[in-house]
């Protein structure tokens, strides 16, 4: 067995193990696919990966937040959306199935809060409705659409009326339906 250099140390593995909610296979797997992104599985762990090499990735093609994702993930300083292995393995965790829900709205929040205010207002909520319905002519919204829409979303969402969603008013509507975070 060749390459020990791409092989994720025993002691990092366990460590990675308690501090995410991924399986060990998961980790390897994860572990593996960033190496192909680093270009040959030399690169130390602290090396990171560009976001547009990032979003190369089969798996994040059809996720349309997939910009949001690197953006919210990425602990680099230049605000580049580049990722380090870790910042990788907590992307997977948050999303993964053992994820608590908590932590999956957490994230969901930071994510549609595209101006990263801390606060959902029309603007992010406009963003996000684009997002999902795709921004060709003949999915999106029209403007009244897209009014009513926000208004409707507020109307369920902005407990304490100030006009914007905020993380516990976001987490409250989340409660009620899980099946959004997904
Ligand atoms: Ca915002
Ligand atoms: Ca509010």
């Amino acid at each position: 067995m060749g390459g020990t250099s791409s092989k994720l140390a025993k002691d990092l593995l366990s460590e990675y193990q308690e501090l995410t909610f991924l399986t060990k296979q998961e980790i390897l797997l994860a572990h593996k696919i960033f190496s192909e992104l680093q270009g040959g599985g030399n690169g130390p762990y602290i090396s990171r990966v560009s976001k547009a090499k990032i979003l190369t990735l089969p798996e994040l093609k059809a996720n349309p937040f997939r910009e949001r994702l690197c953006q919210v993930f990425s602990t680099s300083d230049l605000k580049d959306g580049s990722l380090s292995f870790e910042d990788f393995l907590d992307l997977l965790s948050a999303f993964s199935d053992s994820a608590t829900l908590e932590i999956k709205s957490h994230y969901a929040f930071r994510i549609f809060d595209f101006d990263d205010d801390g606060t959902l207002d029309a603007g992010d909520l406009e963003k996000l409705v684009n997002c999902l319905t795709g921004e060709t002519d003949d999915t999106r919204l029209t403007a009244e659409e897209m009014r009513q829409l926000i208004s409707n979303i507020l109307e369920e969402s902005d407990i304490d009326k100030d006009g914007t969603v905020n993380l516990s008013e976001f987490q409250h509507v989340i409660s009620r339906s899980p099946d959004f975070v997904r």
